[in-house]
């Protein structure tokens, strides 16, 4: 079993959970309908290249978010490569450094320049002013992220890009299932990409898709995908391998089939999260609307150390010493890392609202994994851990170990 760091044995001597409770734990949903599909796959030996279960994952896709096209590709990461090369953008290209890195090494993996941009405090998303105002004769494009699956400020990015004559590519990854203005995430902009990867709720273990509503575009994606062969042996275009393959399709489809039961089973965790925090000073669950729809995948919560008495990640560190294995997304921001720092080894953008954020936003378990009991605890653990914050600092500033 886990030592428990006696520091932070508010409970006891043993960590509150047995087994670690994970964010990000997969779901596998109709485990005998994705068996069956995979049986059929073995039978058929078509593993990948186009397959039948990935042109029926398109057809899911683009129906259900009501896109002229979808172009499965292996995962979300190459899936924002494709898009962005296939857009043409070059130069300098207007990011979030609140995001997953990916967002922003999918441009600089290209040679493409990222200009980090401010977000709004409240909602975690690229600030529309803040974009305006870092428009420059080099920028081609903006790459919006709807982090958490709350959209990002789609109309006015819109306008902005419009009147800039910029192209507007959406980092989708959080929002498959989500609405904007009664509009499915998936229309907006010149293209939407999606990430399926393992830890998302809709997922094909490894995975993404790009939608569009340009034909052009999509087949500009469809060949670059697939080395840019137009058929055999005629290659009329650069390409990479950003194929899915059958197997990660099957798994996708089986998530489609359950997404309304996914959704508001994430829904009801997000409720009881919300009932067990309810007038707990400092901890501010991330909202969701309820006028259009919303994926719940990500339960978020904001640390206010003035109002708790604990840091985030002290708050961090006593989750992890229960068991409760929360995640700080995303931390630091993508202008703190190594490959985005200038050469003295300080960040090239002073952008005090995304630090903030980064400061102290945790992300707790949710999904089919936690019992209503299991977030009360996890609950639990957050409120006494403020209430008993001033001898948990004490006992970790001064590493006095006691026996919990
Ligand atoms: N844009 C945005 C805004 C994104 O958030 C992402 C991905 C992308 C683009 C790129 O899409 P992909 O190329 O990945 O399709 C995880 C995911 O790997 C990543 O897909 C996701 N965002 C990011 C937010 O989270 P890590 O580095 O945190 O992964 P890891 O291995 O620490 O796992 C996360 C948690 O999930 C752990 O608590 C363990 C649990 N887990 C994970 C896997 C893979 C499981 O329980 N089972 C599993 O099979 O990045």
């Amino acid at each position: 079993m886990k030592t428990h760091p006696d520091e932070l044995a508010i409970f006891g001597a043993q960590p509150v959970f047995d087994q670690p409770l994970h964010v990000g734990r997969p779901e596998v949903g109709d485990r005998d309908a994705l068996m069956t599909r995979i049986e059929d796959i073995l039978d058929r030996r078509w593993f990948t290249n186009d397959g039948p279960y990935v042109r029926q994952l398109e057809q899911r896709i683009a129906d259900y978010v009501g896109a002229r096209n979808c172009v499965a590709v292996c995962n979300g990461t190459v899936g924002l490569e494709i898009a962005s090369r296939a857009l043409g953008l070059a130069g300098e290209v207007i990011v979030p450094a609140f995001t997953f890195v990916a967002t922003v090494h999918a441009l600089t993996w290209q040679g493409i320049t990222p200009v980090f941009c401010e977000i709004d405090p409240q909602t975690h998303n690229l600030s529309p002013a803040a974009v305006e105002a870092a428009v420059t004769p080099s920028t081609t494009g903006v790459v919006g992220v709807h982090v958490w699956g709350r959209p990002c400020s789609v109309d006015e990015l819109t306008d902005i890009a419009n009147r800039h004559r910029l192209k507007l590519l959406f980092d989708s990854a959080h929002a498959f299932g989500c609405s904007h203005g009664g509009q499915m995430i998936g229309t907006f902009g010149d293209a939407e990409v999606f990430s399926f990867h393992a830890t998302k709720f809709v997922h094909a273990f490894e995975g993404g898709a790009i939608v569009t509503n340009d034909d052009e575009l999509a087949e500009t994606m469809r060949l670059m995908r697939n080395f840019g062969f137009a058929g055999y042996d005629n290659v009329i275009h650069l390409g990479v391998n950003g194929k899915m393959s059958e197997v990660s399709a099957a798994m996708a489809i089986t998530a489609i089939d359950d997404i309304d039961r996914l959704i508001s089973q994430n829904r009801e965790n997000y409720e009881e999260y919300r009932k067990g925090l309810q007038g707990a000073p400092g901890y501010r669950l991330v909202e969701y609307s309820t006028k259009d729809r919303r994926n719940y995948q990500y339960v978020v919560v904001e640390v206010s150390e003035r109002d708790t008495g604990i840091s985030r990640d002290i708050a961090l560190q006593i989750l992890h010493a229960e068991n409760v294995l929360a995640r700080r997304y995303f931390f630091p921001g993508c202008h703190r890392m190594g490959p985005y720092l200038a050469a003295d080894g300080t960040p090239r953008a002073r952008l005090p609202a995304t630090d903030a954020v980064c400061e102290n936003v945790l992300v707790l378990p949710t999904g089919g994994q936690m019992t209503p009991a299991e977030i009360d605890g996890v609950c639990s653990i957050l409120r006494l851990a403020s209430e008993h914050s001033t001898a948990i600092v004490g006992r970790l500033e001064h590493g006095v170990r006691t026996t919990g």
